[in-house]
Parts: C-alpha cells; structure tokens; sequence
C-alpha cells in the first residue's frame, strides 16, 4: 500500500502476542488473491502477512506478533528496520537511486569494497566485486576461481547449499526440492565428503584426509579450478566442521593451486561472531561470499578476496545491472558501523551463550534433542527419534514440523534446516534479547512435551 505521508510508524513491541488464529483472517484473504497470481513454486513457510518490522518483531495483517528467529533466513541480523540503515537508505534513495557502476561509478561501493577489504580474514590486499544475491555471488566466485586458474572442476562439500541459479543448483547436495526437474544442470562439479562430527565422528585431520583423498582420486588437483565450502553449512544443518578440517583444506588447495571459496552468505556478517566464521576455525580462504546480512534486508552480495585472484577477469567480464546498487551499498555502510558502534560481535556471543545454555537444558528433558551446535546467533538442534538418541540417531523430521508449527501458534517464527529435514535452527538478530531468547525457549519446551504425548 502507497502511504502518501511521512507519518511515523507505530512502535512495535518487543514481545510476541498472538490476537487471532494463525493465519488470521486478513492473512487468509491475502493467501487467497496471492494464490490466484503467484506460481506455485514460490511457498512460503508461514503464510501470514506481514506488515511491519522492527527489532525483534514481526507484526502480521491481522495485528498478530512474532518473535522473530530466522530474520529472513539470516538476513535482518542487525534488526529490522534499524534505525541508521533505514535512515542511511533513505537519504541515498532521494540522492541516487540508480547509475550502474559498470556505467558511471559512485563512492557507496568503493566504500563497501573497502570495508569488505578490512573486515573478511587474511593480511594481504583484497579487492572486490557486488552482485546481487547470494547465488550470483556463488556464480562470480566460480568464475573466477576458473578465469584464475585456467582450469574447469568446481568442488563443493556434501550437505552444501550455494543457491538457486542453473549453476548453483548443480552444487546444492539436496535434489529435493531445488533442483528436481529443473536439468539439465552445469557439469563439472564434484561433491566431496565434509565434517559432520555428530554423524561422522572423526576428528578434522581425519574428515581432511578423506575429502582430500576424494578429489585427488576422483577430480585431481591438476583440474580442480576451486573447492568452496561453508564454514558453517547453513540449510544443510548448522554443521560445525571439527577443529583443523578447514584449514587443513585450504593447505592442501594452496599447495596445489586451488582457490578455496568460503561461502560465508548465511554465516558471515558478524553472525558467527567475529565478522566472518572463517576466523573462528582459523580458516583464511582466497575468497569470501557474503550476502544476506550484509545490506541490512537490502539485495546486496559480494565476492571478496585476493587481489591477484580478483583480478584475473578481464575489464568487462563481471558486473550486472544491478549490482552494487547505491541504496544497497548505503544501507551495508550502515550495517558496517552498527557492527562496530554497537558491539555487535560481542552480542552475537551473548545470544550464543543464551541460547545453547537453554537449548542444553532442553536437551536434558527431551531425549529427541540429538545435538545442540553452532556458533553466535546462528544455532540448532538436531533432532532424533525418541530412543535413537545413544544409538543410530535416527532423524525425526516430523518433529520439527510439529515444533514449528506449535512455535508460529504461540508467536515465534523458527525455521527448519537440514538435509534429512531434522533441524530446528535459531538465526535471530542481535535486537533479541535474553528475556525473549528464554520466552521462545518456553514456548519451544512445551512443543516438546507435547510431542512426547
Ligand atoms: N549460500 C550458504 O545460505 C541462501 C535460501 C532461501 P541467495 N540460503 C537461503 C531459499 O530457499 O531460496 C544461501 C546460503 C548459502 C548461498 C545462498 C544463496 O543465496 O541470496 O538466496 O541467492
């Protein structure tokens, strides 16, 4: 709806109270006209209508509020609609809207570039270059690390997830439901083995060793243009690789010439806590993706990374139209000093502690909580039938659909992950706080039980 004034909204508040039936009755107008005119292959989680953000919040048509904790799958990371990214927006968009940097450049990205240069790991110059979605980000990655190299293979890891585009959707592990009579798809990509200590067991020196093993055997280093990972796999479940096993990874790709990409869209941006969850495991990758949180819900991407990589690509060979919108580059300006101003690294572990703690008591109670991981505000459990938990954890997907399902009813948004479908995940913005961390925890305790009935 067009508002014609300038009228200040009203406030929203940081609790989550539910009024109607979820989906409330404007909702389920508003499904209605969506389902005459938007394909079917776009779903939504939880079809209520939004209507406003702020913080923590989420306010539905029907004047219904949640507790928000997937943050447009990690995007709102900051808050919704902060103050100073609003604000830092807005002026841009009445300064310019628009150019193309490809056409006639602006200062907004050469700041992001620089804040990309200082803030992603590794001592040695960087460049970059701004896309708009995390996909294409994946996408320029790709083709780079190729135009660097001179070679063809793209390797990526078991339960990876890299996006939706022709490409990416070749790099996914899950065929269901993102590439399923979608083909034909991009060849020469190699999925190899990754770390999944709750499943696999070994050690990071071990999981090394057999994803290495795997590509010299089946790609062969001499082919093998780059292997890009999540530091943490994101919709593949929260996976926390074991100590040692990516740096071993990049060692290995160093020494024999393969750019390692780490695809830090879902764990990047202060979310891990540190700016990048690379850091955390002692990782420098030659590149680094970000997207999601970077721009404050803003379409903003980027490849970021070592000059001379960076600057394989010809003049003219990267870019889009959109690409490094001014807005966009406004907005992540703004999301760059909140980070700092606010202390947000610092919050991001808050919420760690709070939520593994009350996550680990749950774990307690609740024999289908298999594992409990993850870092900063990015954390999940793993669920497993009841009984299974000692022996062959044996997946419980149904349970987190009725968890969340229980969790929307009572006001809080939780998203599901996982290849086998089993995860609950928490990817809140740091606006949440202890006391709304503890009432979702309540809220997810009786899911529990009730389960258990
Ligand atoms: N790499 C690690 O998490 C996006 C997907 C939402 P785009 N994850 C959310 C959906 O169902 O489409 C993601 C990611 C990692 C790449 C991507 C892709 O980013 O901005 O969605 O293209």
């Amino acid at each position: 709806m067009t508002e014609t004034t300038s009228a200040p909204a009203p406030a929203v508040p940081q609790q989550r109270q539910i009024v109607t039936a979820v989906p409330g009755p404007k909702s389920l107008a508003l499904h209605e006209r969506r389902t005459a005119v938007v394909s079917a292959g776009v779903s939504s989680a939880l079809p209520v209508y939004i209507e406003r953000a702020h913080g923590a919040v989420l306010v539905d048509v029907d004047g219904n509020r949640f507790v928000d904790f997937g943050g447009g799958i990690g995007v709102t990371t900051v808050g919704h609609t902060e103050p100073r990214v609003v604000a830092a927006a807005s002026a841009q968009l009445a300064d310019v809207t628009h150019t193309l940097f490809t056409v006639t450049p602006y200062e907004e990205y050469v700041q992001v570039a620089e804040l990309l240069a200082r803030h992603t790991p590794g001592d040695w110059a960087k460049k970059s270059v701004l896309v708009n979605s995390g996909a294409e980000a994946v996408e320029n990655g790709v083709k780079i690390a190729r135009k660097h190299t001179g070679r063809r293979a793209v390797a990526v890891l078991d339960h990876a997830y890299h996006g939706r585009t022709n490409l990416t959707m070749a790099m996914n592990y899950k065929a269901h439901p993102y590439a399923t009579g979608f083909g034909p798809f991009a060849g020469d990509v190699y999925h190899a083995p990754n770390s999944y200590p709750y499943r696999d067991g070994l050690s990071g020196d071990e999981a090394a060793a057999r994803t290495i093993g795997y590509l010299e055997k089946v790609v062969g280093a001499a082919d093998l243009a780059c292997l890009v990972v999540e530091p943490i796999q994101g919709e593949g479940g929260f996976m926390v690789p074991a100590d040692g096993f990516l740096p071993a990874l990049q060692r290995w790709c160093t020494e024999n010439g393969v750019v390692m990409i780490a695809d830090e869209i879902q764990s990047g941006m202060a979310r891990s806590g540190s700016y990048f969850a690379s850091e955390q495991f002692g990782w420098e990758p030659d590149l680094v993706l970000s997207a999601k949180g970077i721009a404050g819900g803003l379409p903003l991407a980027a490849v970021t990374g070592r000059a001379e990589i960076m600057d394989a690509s010809h003049a003219g060979g990267l870019g889009g139209t959109f690409g490094g919108n001014p807005v966009s580059c406004a907005a992540a300006v703004a999301v760059f000093a909140a980070i700092e101003e606010d202390e947000l690294l610092a919050e991001a572990r808050r919420i760690e502690a709070s939520l593994t703690a009350g996550l680990e008591r749950l774990a307690e109670k609740h024999d289908v909580i298999g594992d409990v991981r993850g870092k900063g505000a990015m954390i999940a459990i793993e669920l497993v039938r009841p009984g299974t938990r000692e022996t062959s954890k044996t997946p419980y997907p149904e349970a987190v659909g009725e968890l969340v399902a229980h969790a929307a009813q009572h006001g809080v948004l939780l998203l599901s992950a996982g290849t086998y479908g089993n995860v609950l995940r928490f990817l809140p913005g740091f606006a949440v706080t202890d006391e709304l961390i503890d009432d979702a925890l309540s809220v997810l305790d009786d899911g529990l039980s009730a389960l258990a009935r």
